[in-house]
């Protein structure tokens, strides 16, 4: 048994098999798995869970990795508080990083599944159209190659193109969204923009690069869109689930409604989590905060629950706006909803090779 503590009487501390000042090396599993020591997240290159930072096509190609993250550090289409362009650089430097064994699905996510830091699409300031069309294009690298693109924002107009982007790869019109959000984002025009984070939404439904049949929104509360912007969501075909009828049936009931609804018919699901569907008690970092939402506890086995139950292709964590942030509680909390995305597909993976789980995990 190694002894890590100070022994009264030694010069240097007593560790690893016993030899006083020898050198600690990381957990060997980790290292050969290609990532940081557990709990080392605060040291080195500041990628996302320490993944191997592969920036270009060639070099996805060469690796051919199940996930990839994307940065889409863009915030000047928010209405409210800008600084989510801080977003990515938060997530891969901030974040707690705890480790890499999922308890509850009792995995070692990256043994299952290959995950890689792809980088950032350049958003240069000021211009929208040039930052969303570099968006669209750096996901579209992605998924057009059969790479699970996880995208980091930014405000929530980034899902205008990077939702176009992983619909022209996967097909056009053929995928679904699942949207957590506080709002709905579904406005025609703010203020003269067609490319506000309260419009991605209609964008992708007047294109049909998404199925208004299979969208559907979890945890809207408070004050906004007006009536008439719900009128036309009703026209074409979303639903959505108030916070309100979480409070009423519990959250377990109302994201298998959610589940259900998503994936009836539908081939490939992407999913859009507005870190602003968590209580700012939570959450408080982030453009728009709306009092009232949902609990980390809940928001994250929902996510699990999504990732295992649907054809999940693509994912995407908007609105952390690590300026407003305390204590790194919101970076903590969009952090781990793509540890759960991540751990779902990775038992997904085992699960079709005859993998079990391991303890302490149960099935889920
Ligand atoms: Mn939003």
């Amino acid at each position: 048994m190694a002894r890590s503590a100070w022994t009264e009487g030694e010069e240097t501390p007593d560790v690893a098999d016993g030899t006083p000042g020898r050198p600690v090396p990381p957990y060997a599993a980790r290292e050969a798995a290609g990532g940081k020591p557990d709990g080392q997240g605060f040291a080195g290159l500041a990628t996302f869970c320490g993944r191997p930072w592969l920036e270009t096509e060639a070099e996805l190609l060469e690796r051919r990795p199940d996930v990839a993250v994307v940065g889409a550090p863009f915030d000047i289409s928010t209405t409210n508080r800008p600084g989510a362009r801080f977003g990515p650089r938060a997530l891969r430097a901030q974040a707690y990083d705890p480790g890499t064994f999922h308890l509850d699905l009792g995995i070692e996510i990256f043994e299952w599944l290959d995950v890689v830091d792809a980088g950032d699409a350049h958003c240069p300031h000021g211009l929208t159209e040039a930052s969303h069309a570099n968006i669209r294009a750096k996901v579209h690298e992605v998924a057009r190659n059969g790479i699970f693109p996880l995208i980091l924002g930014g405000d929530h107009s980034i899902t205008w193109p990077a939702a176009t982007a992983v619909a022209e790869a996967v097909g056009w019109g053929e995928v679904g969204l699942l949207h957590f959000d506080a709002h709905a984002d579904t406005a025609d025009i703010i203020d003269g923009n067609l490319a506000s984070h309260g419009t991605p939404m209609r964008r992708l439904i007047e294109s049909g690069a998404v199925r208004g049949s299979n969208f559907v929104q979890v945890g809207l509360r408070g004050y906004w869109p007006p009536a008439d912007v719900f009128a036309w969501m009703q026209e074409n075909g979303l639903r959505w689930h108030l916070m309100h009828e979480i409070w009423e049936r519990g959250s377990r009931a109302v994201i298998a409604d959610a589940i259900a609804q998503a994936v009836d018919g539908c081939k490939a699901l992407y999913l859009s989590v507005d870190i602003d569907v968590l209580d700012p008690g939570f959450a408080p970092g982030t453009g728009t905060p709306e009092p009232g939402g949902m609990n980390p506890a809940d928001l994250l086995r929902a996510v699990r629950q999504i990732a295992l139950d649907t054809p999940l292709v693509a994912a995407d964590i908007v609105e952390v706006s690590p300026p407003y942030d305390h204590a790194d509680t919101t970076v903590n909390s969009a952090h781990r909803v793509a540890m759960e995305v991540f751990a779902a597909l990775a038992h997904r993976r085992r699960a079709a090779a005859g993998g079990a789980p391991d303890l302490p995990g149960s099935p889920p």
